[in-house]
């Protein structure tokens, strides 16, 4: 009986150990027929899944021929992109300086959320941001592979292979200043201590673009682009560096512009005399030359026709890396969003450079084409540099991430006049804010000046109309971020601060009676 039970229970054992056994090979056949499908499903789903260029110009303002900042400007390539892709044509900077600009559009949040106002810090080394999934890491979070070249944070253009959680998985061109440059500099020396990239003007002499920085950063993207391995969708940048000074271009670029008064922009001498004077503290003291200098040195049309140049040649630079996309048989998967990180003043507003809150310096290319955008298109709605990443998200189907304060473009990329009710704002040091509309421009400076301009018909910005408008002011206040930090611990390089109401510039008070520096 004993026997008989222990065989039975043997025998049940067994029958249940075979039954168990079944059990888990049946499981393991089930768990693998499912994650061969989920892995088919996957890749089929990357392997469909639309590829990213991204391309960046640096310092290049709305002189763009389909933007028509300039009249006389050339940029074919641009401009075939634009026609079959969406122009925003009231797209807007989030911050008129590089590393508060690029590091907005790159992570998803305002310079007056994180407090990066200046060229220094890098936000990983801010302590609240370091983790913050960039844009680029989201796509290799979601099965991209993403490839770096050129400008696109303000400084960090390599990092090591092996590294944790890489900015970029691939790093190609490392691009930058406008190399090769000239034993000395081609213009006089520059106040403010003579800066190396104040400088302009026909360089390398043996025309031979080749030999360029910008020209490096097309053809590695282009070499990447020749032999990109199949089956993985891409993320691949090129960021260019021009017309950023020193603005160096080789004489044929020059020759498409003629060398006379004709191309410099329409400036009057008292555009200021009716700007609030807490103005020129977002640009008190900068390398970058006032117009006065810049006229007194004979230097006005050298310094337009040089950026015009460098623009061009950017242009020619963009269509190359078009072309070998095309040639790769990449186009028609492959969304193509092109964009500059702020504008630049050439002597509107009496000053040449950044750090202001006008229409020279916060209204930017911003140009989308590819699957899921409609070709042709000019969106008028005001649009953001910060709206990129929830955009590129959205067309790309990757999952939505909370942190992001852009919202997606893709209702305006089908339809350019789908409706937006959210203006486009600009912030240059805490307190600074421009709010561009459809229709206004409103600016606010830290010491509650204000200003207004009708920007449908008044494209220049000429006539401040703050005092006339109350009801408009009144409408475009409430826009003002609710969220407005001071600098970031570690800022530093064109910070202005203003506590008990000192202004302080670059860690110096601006006194009450101060004249503007270099302006006499
Ligand atoms: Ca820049
Ligand atoms: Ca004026």
């Amino acid at each position: 009986m004993f026997l008989f039970s222990r065989e039975v229970v043997g025998t049940t054992s067994r029958l249940l150990y075979f039954k168990s056994d079944y059990i888990v090979l049946l499981m393991k056949q089930i768990f693998l027929l499912l994650s061969t499908v989920l892995w088919l499903s996957l890749s089929s789903l990357s392997a469909h899944k639309p590829n990213v260029l991204f391309l960046a110009m640096d310092d290049q303002n709305d002189w763009i021929g389909c933007m028509g900042g300039h009249p006389l400007v050339k940029t074919p390539n641009i401009d075939a992109l634009a026609a079959r892709g969406t122009l925003f044509t009231n797209a807007h900077t989030q911050s008129p300086l590089c590393n508060p600009a690029r590091t907005s559009l790159m992570v998803g949040l305002r310079p007056s959320t994180t407090g990066i106002h200046g060229l220094a810090p890098w936000f990983r080394d801010v302590r609240q941001w370091a983790d913050l999934v960039s844009l680029p890491q989201h796509f290799a979070n979601n099965g991209y592979q993403t490839y770096s070249n050129g400008k696109i944070y303000h400084s960090l253009r390599h990092q090591p292979a092996d590294m944790d959680d890489p900015e970029f998985q691939h790093w190609g061109a490392i691009g930058g200043f406008g190399i090769p440059k000239p034993p000395k500099k081609l213009i006089p020396p520059t106040p403010f201590g003579d800066h190396a990239l104040m400088d302009w003007g026909v360089w390398p002499l043996d025309n031979d673009d080749t030999t360029k920085s910008d020209w490096e950063v097309a053809s590695k993207a282009i070499e990447m682009l020749d032999n990109m391995p199949k089956g993985k969708p891409f993320f691949l940048t090129a960021g260019f560096y021009l017309p950023h000074v020193p603005c160096y271009a080789t004489q044929k670029w020059f020759d498409l512009y003629p060398d006379d008064a004709s191309i410099l922009p329409k400036m009057p001498k008292n555009d200021r005399d009716d700007v609030p004077f807490s103005s020129w503290w977002t640009h008190w003291s900068l390398p970058e030359p006032r117009q006065k200098w810049i006229e007194e040195n004979d230097q006005d049309i050298n310094l337009v026709r040089s950026y015009l140049a460098s623009t061009s040649f950017i242009d020619n630079q963009i269509g190359r890396v078009l072309e070998a996309l095309d040639r790769n048989g990449f186009t028609d998967n492959t969304i193509i969003v092109l964009w500059s990180d702020h504008g630049y003043h050439l002597g509107e507003k009496l000053i040449t450079g950044k750090n202001t809150l006008w229409a020279r310096s916060t209204r930017v290319p911003l140009i989308f084409a590819g699957p899921g955008v409609k070709g042709g298109q000019k969106c008028n709605l005001p649009a953001e540099l910060l709206d990129m990443y929830p955009t590129l998200a959205d067309l790309c189907d990757l999952p939505e991430l909370k942190h992001l304060e852009g919202i997606s473009l893709v209702p305006q990329l089908t339809n350019a006049n789908a409706s937006r009710k959210r203006p486009a704002i600009t912030s240059h040091n805490q307190g600074n804010f421009s709010i561009v509309s459809e229709k206004w421009r409103y600016i606010h400076y830290v010491d509650g000046a204000e200003e207004l301009y009708d920007i449908e018909n008044d494209y220049d910005e000429w006539t401040n109309l703050a005092s006339q408008k109350p009801d408009v002011l009144k409408k475009m206040r409430k826009w003002l971020p609710k969220i407005d930090n001071g600098p970031v611990e570690g800022s530093s390089h064109r910070v202005l601060t203003y506590y008990h109401g000192v202004p302080v510039w670059e860690g110096k008070i601006i006194g009450e009676n101060d004249p503007v520096p270099h302006d006499d």
